[in-house]
C-alpha cells in the first residue's frame, strides 16, 4: 500500500475567512478509493457559498473545489476502473452502476445515493478522512471532490475516465457548471428543434444553456441578465435576443410579461433559471408557454428560500422542473462530452476569462470570480 503524501492545499479554516495555504497530509487510497494529482481546478460559486458561511451544513475545516482536471496517482484495493496515470474528471454525482441501484439502473435520473450520506458529513464512504493537516488533525472532505490541494483522494464511482487529450485546464469545466447547462438543455428538458427558450442568468451555465440550445437547433433564444455586459457573448453563442431585466431597464413591468407578451405570443417553450434568485426562478415558470411550457430550476437558492407562483400557472399546463449535474450520468456521459469536444463540436474555451498558476492563487481566483466579468477561473497547479 502507498504511503502518506504531503502537498501544498488551500484550507477553508472557518466561513468568511480567506482560504490559508497549508502543507497537508493526504492518506493513500483504501478499498474503492482513489488518489489523484489535481492539475486544473475552476473555481464555481458553491465553493464560495459554502465559504461564505450560506450553506448551514458546511463543514469546516474542510478543503473546498470539485470542478477539475485530474491524473490518478494510485488506486486502492479493488479499483479496477481506473490505473495510475489515468487522467479523470471528479464528479460530485456519483454513479454506482450496481443493479441494485435503482437510480443508476433508471434511465429517467443520475441522482446516485450510493454515497449521499457520507459525502455530505464530508467524509469518505468508510466514514473517515483522507485529508489531514501538519498536526495530524482531520480535514473534512467537500462534495466528494475537495480538489483544491494539490493531491486528493476520491471515490472510484466518483471518476470520470476521460480521453488525455483534451488538456485538463480545458476538461475540468466539465466537472459542473458547463456540463450541468448542457444537460439541462439536452436531458431534463429534452429541448426540441424550432423551439423557443428564455435563459435567465448569463454566467457559465446560463451561456452554457445558450450553446446547448443552439446546438439542439432552437430557433428563438432569449437571452436575460441583469448584467448587459454578458450580452456580447450570448449573442456569440446563439441568442437571438437579449433583455436587460434590471429594474432601471423594464421599470415596475415583470420580465415574464414581456417574454410571454411582446416578445412571444404565449411565453416560451422552455425557460432555465440560472441564477438561483426565487423571484426569477417565478418569472421564468411565468415566462413559460400556456399549456405546455417547462421551466427548469438550475440555481441554486440560498438556504431558507422558496419559491412560489399561482396554482393556475401550472391549471394551465406549465410545468416546473430542477436538475443537478443536466441530468448527466456521471461516468459514462463526462467522457462523452470530452469527445464531442475533442471532433470540434463542442467548444469551451470560450468559458475561460480568468487563468492562475499554483494552488495558492486560489484566493485570486475567487477575487477574480467575484468580479462582474468572470464565467470560470481556472488554476492550474
Ligand atoms: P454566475 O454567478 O456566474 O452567473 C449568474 C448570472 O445571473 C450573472 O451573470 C448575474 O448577473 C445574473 N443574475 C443575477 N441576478 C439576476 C436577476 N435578478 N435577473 C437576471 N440575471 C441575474 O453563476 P454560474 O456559475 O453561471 O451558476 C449559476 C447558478 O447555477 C448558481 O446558482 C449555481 O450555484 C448553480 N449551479 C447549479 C448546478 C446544478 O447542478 N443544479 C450546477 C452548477 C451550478
Ligand atoms: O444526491 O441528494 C443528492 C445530492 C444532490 C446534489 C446535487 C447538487 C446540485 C447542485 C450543485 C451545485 C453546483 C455545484
Ligand atoms: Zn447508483
Amino acid at each position: 500500500t502507498g504511503k502518506p503524501i504531503k502537498c501544498k492545499a488551500m484550507v477553508a479554516r472557518a466561513p468568511k475567512e480567506p482560504l490559508t495555504e497549508e502543507e497537508i497530509i493526504v492518506d493513500p487510497p483504501k478499498e474503492g478509493e482513489v488518489r489523484v494529482k489535481v492539475i486544473a481546478n475552476a473555481l464555481c460559486h458553491t465553493d464560495i457559498y459554502t465559504l461564505d458561511g450560506q450553506d448551514p451544513e458546511g463543514l469546516f475545516p474542510c478543503i473546498l473545489g470539485h470542478e477539475a482536471g485530474c491524473v490518478v496517482e494510485s488506486v486502492g484495493p479493488g479499483v479496477t476502473s481506473v490505473k495510475p496515470g489515468d487522467h479523470v474528471i471528479p464528479c460530485y454525482t456519483p454513479q454506482c452502476s450496481q443493479t441494485s441501484c435503482i437510480f443508476c439502473m433508471s434511465p429517467r435520473t443520475n441522482l446516485c445515493p450510493e454515497i449521499r450520506s457520507t459525502q455530505g458529513q464530508g467524509v469518505m464512504p468508510d466514514g473517515t478522512v483522507r485529508l489531514h493537516d501538519k498536526d495530524g488533525k482531520d480535514i473534512y472532505h467537500f462534495m466528494g471532490c475537495s480538489t483544491m490541494s494539490e493531491y486528493t483522494v476520491l471515490a472510484e464511482i466518483s471518476c470520470a475516465k476521460i480521453s488525455k487529450e483534451m488538456a485538463l485546464e480545458k476538461a475540468c469545466l466539465f466537472g459542473c457548471g458547463v456540463s450541468t447547462g448542457l444537460g439541462a438543455v439536452w436531458n431534463t428538458c429534452n429541448v426540441q428543434a424550432d423551439s423557443s427558450v428564455a435563459v435567465f442568468g448569463l454566467g457559465a451555465v446560463g451561456l452554457a444553456v445558450i450553446q446547448g440550445a443552439k446546438m439542439a437547433g432552437a430557433s428563438k433564444i432569449i437571452a436575460i441578465d441583469i448584467n448587459p455586459d454578458k450580452f456580447e457573448m450570448a449573442r456569440k453563442l446563439g441568442a437571438t435576443d437579449c433583455v436587460n431585466s434590471s429594474p432601471d431597464q423594464i421599470g415596475d413591468k415583470p420580465i415574464q410579461q414581456i417574454i410571454a407578451g411582446e416578445l412571444t405570443d404565449w411565453g416560451v417553450d422552455y425557460s432555465f433559471d440560472c441564477t438561483g434568485n426565487v423571484k426569477v426562478m417565478r418569472a421564468a415558470l411565468e415566462s413559460a408557454h400556456r399549456g405546455w411550457g417547462e421551466s427548469c430550476v438550475i440555481g441554486v437558492a440560498a438556504s431558507g428560500h422558496e419559491i412560489s407562483t399561482r396554482p393556475f400557472q401550472l391549471v394551465t399546463g406549465r410545468v416546473w422542473k430542477g436538475t443537478a449535474f443536466g441530468g448527466f450520468k456521471s461516468r459514462q456521459d463526462v467522457p462523452k462530452l470530452v469527445e464531442r469536444h475533442l471532433k470540434g463540436e463542442l467548444p469551451v474555451d470560450h468559458f475561460i476569462t480568468h487563468a492562475f498558476e499554483g494552488v495558492e492563487k486560489t484566493n485570486d481566483a475567487i477575487d477574480a470570480l467575484h468580479s462582474g466579468d468572470c464565467l470560470r477561473a481556472v488554476v492550474r497547479y
